[in-house]
């Protein structure tokens, strides 16, 4: 590759001669010239700038300065195109706080190139009809390229990392291929997972227990939940990106536990929110309940004792009521953007038996079933109840559902007795489930708010205790 850099500040571009750029130049990978665009000014002042048109504050380098030493240099010679190289234009690359984002397609779109030239301005930058100028030449194709949303008093430092980044990835750079391929940025659309070598105990810190177990697969899941959390975290804009389809079970129990949920059908995530209900929710959740009582019902139990008791304990009214019931405490799952209801947890505390609370409702649209939702819905509402002061959790779940029972097993409830349950005046035959939430330490895993919960806080995919 052929790169060529204009600057009015050479030495800002020393660092080229050192490390990884360095090694490929003295390699012959990279054919490097740094260009002193004064050279080509032609007062005695050597002027590269003028006031502005229109009026305003500071001075915009001159098109004709930059015009003579463009063209000189996309006249010279570059050395023959090696195998893989695009010799068919050459890339102007304009760096400036306006241009589109330097991500790492564009580096690795870039690095397929087999001339680069970049054009460093100053001051308020460079008079626009250059960019419009080269833009239509033959054999020229014209980038302005932000490296971030900050602004710099030059674009030096942007052409020292879009070199970095570029010449990084021409072929025989880097000794090791496999590190391209797994790192940030790279095609997971994920942050990268945290590293760690030795020695295993640093300053009290100690490494992952899981890293050290030499179970690869293992191994492989905690990085990739790793990944999730910190860009669930840090770079919530790439999980919108993220194409949801290839995401497996565990993953998106995962992300639905940090406020990620994909829709049945979806491409994208969506963010999810889980807040306390308010009198507004009645309708939306007495609608949600009619679609999802009947399904916790046993098929032998006759439709119209369902449906007398979503006539009489979940009907709008009915939900004003626990909405409005001191005692009562309902979560609800929706989507951040979005009117709807996903799912819902009613919570009811014991006056006669202090501490207990009952988990008399947990129900999530069968849309969103094995999506995660439930998971950080009862999650929620455990560390809700906890977080009030409650020591135990009990509920009750028809005994023929077994798909309830193991979900809630799997969130730490234990079987511990059975009722009897009236839908609709028939009795149904009910397991009795009871979570400890002293013994869970539900109250203490709370993150604090906006903090990151540490390695241990939430479900585990390596873990394989669940
Ligand atoms: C600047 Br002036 C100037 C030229 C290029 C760049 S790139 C960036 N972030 N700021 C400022």
């Amino acid at each position: 590759m052929r790169l060529d850099v204009l600057t009015i500040f050479p030495d800002y571009l020393a660092p080229l001669d050192l490390s990884l750029v360095g090694k490929a130049r003295e390699a012959g990978t990279l054919d490097l010239a740094v260009h002193d665009l004064r050279d080509w000014s032609t007062d005695r002042h050597r002027s590269v700038d003028d006031t502005p048109f229109g009026g305003g504050a500071g001075m915009v380098m001159r098109p004709d300065v930059w015009g003579a030493a463009l063209d000189d240099v996309l006249a010279d010679e570059a050395p023959a195109a090696a195998p893989g190289e695009d010799d068919s234009e050459v890339v102007l690359l304009v760096p400036a706080p306006t241009g589109e984002p330097f991500t790492q397609r564009v580096a690795a779109e870039l690095a397929t190139a087999q001339r680069l030239v970049i054009a460093c301005g100053r001051y308020e930058g460079i008079d626009a009809r250059v960019t419009g100028h080269y833009a239509e030449r033959a054999g020229v194709r014209v980038r302005e390229v932000s490296i971030g949303d900050y602004v710099l008093n030059g674009g030096e430092v942007a052409a020292l990392v879009i070199t970095e980044a570029v010449v990084r990835l021409l072929p025989g750079v880097l000794g090791n291929p496999y590190s391209l391929v797994e790192e940030s940025h790279g095609e997971a659309g994920l942050l990268e997972y945290p590293t760690y070598t030795k020695p295993p105990e640093w300053r009290g810190l100690t490494v992952p227990e899981v890293l050290r177990s030499g179970h690869h697969g293992r191994v492989a899941a905690w990085r990739r939940e790793q990944a999730l959390r910190r860009t669930a975290h840090r770079r919530p804009d790439l999980l919108e990106r993220l194409d949801a389809t290839d995401l497996g079970r565990d993953e998106r129990r995962v992300l639905a536990g940090l406020g990620w949920y994909r829709p049945t059908g979806a491409l994208r995530l969506q963010a999810l929110e889980i807040r306390d209900g308010a009198g507004p929710d009645a309708a939306a959740l007495a609608d949600l309940a009619a679609v999802t009582f009947p399904l916790a019902c046993p098929p032998s139990l006759p439709a119209e004792a369902v449906a007398a008791f979503i006539a009489e304990a979940l009907s709008t009214e009915a939900m004003a009521g626990y909405l409005a019931d001191e005692g009562r405490l309902l979560l609800v799952a929706a989507p951040a953007t979005g009117e709807h209801l996903l799912g819902y947890t009613m919570l009811v505390e014991q006056p006669d038996a202090a501490g207990e609370v009952v988990l008399d409702k947990c129900y999530v649209h069968p849309d969103h079933l094995g999506s995660g939702l439930a998971d950080s819905l009862l999650r929620a509402s455990i560390e809700r109840a906890a977080g009030r002061g409650a020591t135990r959790m009990v509920l009750g779940t028809n005994v023929a559902n077994r798909r309830a029972q193991r979900f809630y097993t799997r969130h730490g409830f234990a079987l511990t007795g059975r009722r009897s349950f009236e839908v609709g005046g028939e009795p149904q035959d009910d397991v009795v489930m009871s979570l400890d939430l002293e013994a869970t330490g539900a109250a203490a895993r709370t993150p604090a708010a906006g903090g990151e919960p540490s390695d241990d806080g939430g479900q585990s995919l390596a873990g394989g205790d669940r």
